[in-house]
């Protein structure tokens, strides 16, 4: 794929998320042939051209998480993507519909690490060593394309849907929790809508940032210390409507929530 194709696919995804507009997927008539390898070629340019805007990069997310989403989506690997500072959400604040196309919530585990990590061969252990603090989050998806209708490149080359975090405030050790049985409800306006537990990512939270450090090496990236890292939604992710009351709620690990104008 040459350079002005990838510049096409990530203009016309970066256009569909500044006006909040629902697009066709790339792969369905732009460029059905797009391979996974190309669409983070595509996400790389999307993210030149937010940093070029002037926005900045919070910290990274990974998407795909739960065995039974690989397997439907018959892939080996999670996806990865940006948290980018317009993106945050004050813990306990408002956001605007309309400032989204189809906002669904999901609650994850985060991480913030003490040393870089760098991989290939990174472990779930050595997540866990490298860890200071994992908190509760949701992360607020928006596909820009309609229906959350995507291939895998699709969504890759999407950023992984990412479009809005509420990070937590409440901080624990790893080694004070098993992250794996920790418990989650997601509610709106007090009732619950999903739940799970933190073995609903890969078998274990810290495993989805070792795999992220091992997927950002082949590039020569790494994940870094002091960056919010969402390790992937642990129920499924539920729609939001205007006048919605958003709670996640932790074993052990507090809740995060927010309002939706
Ligand atoms: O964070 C995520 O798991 C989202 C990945 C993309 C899938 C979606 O938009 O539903
Ligand atoms: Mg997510």
């Amino acid at each position: 794929m040459d350079t002005n194709k990838i510049k096409e696919l990530a203009n016309y995804v970066h256009h569909a998320e500044k006006e909040k507009r629902e697009i066709v997927k790339i792969t369905q008539d732009l460029y059905p042939e797009l391979t996974i390898e190309e669409s983070y070629l595509v996400q790389e340019e999307l993210i030149r051209q937010k940093l070029e805007e002037g926005h900045t990069i919070v910290g990274p997310k990974m998407g795909i998480t739960s065995e039974a989403k690989m397997k439907q989506m018959n892939v080996d690997d999670p996806i990865y993507g940006y948290v980018f500072d317009n993106m945050v959400v004050e813990e306990g604040e408002a956001i605007s519909i309309s400032d989204y196309i189809h906002p669904k919530v999901e609650p994850e585990i985060g991480f913030i690490l003490d040393r870089d990590l760098e991989g290939p061969g990174v472990t779930t252990l050595d997540v866990i060593r490298a860890t200071e603090y994992v908190f509760p989050a949701i992360e607020i998806i928006d596909s820009r394309y309609e229906n959350f209708n995507f291939t895998l490149p699709d969504v890759i080359a999407d950023n992984t849907s990412a479009a809005g975090a509420v990070f937590g405030t409440y901080f624990r050790r790893p080694e004070e929790l098993e992250l794996d049985v920790v418990g989650v409800t997601l509610s709106l306006n007090g009732e619950v809508q999903s739940l799970g537990a933190g073995a609903a990512v890969l078998g274990h939270p810290a495993k989805s940032v070792a795999r992220l450090a091992n997927m950002l090496s082949k590039k020569g990236g790494k994940v870094k210390a002091g960056e919010p890292i969402l390790t992937g939604g642990i129920t499924a992710a539920v729609r939001l409507s205007p006048g919605d009351f958003v709670t996640a709620k932790y074993g052990g690990l507090g809740d995060v929530s927010f309002f939706v104008k």
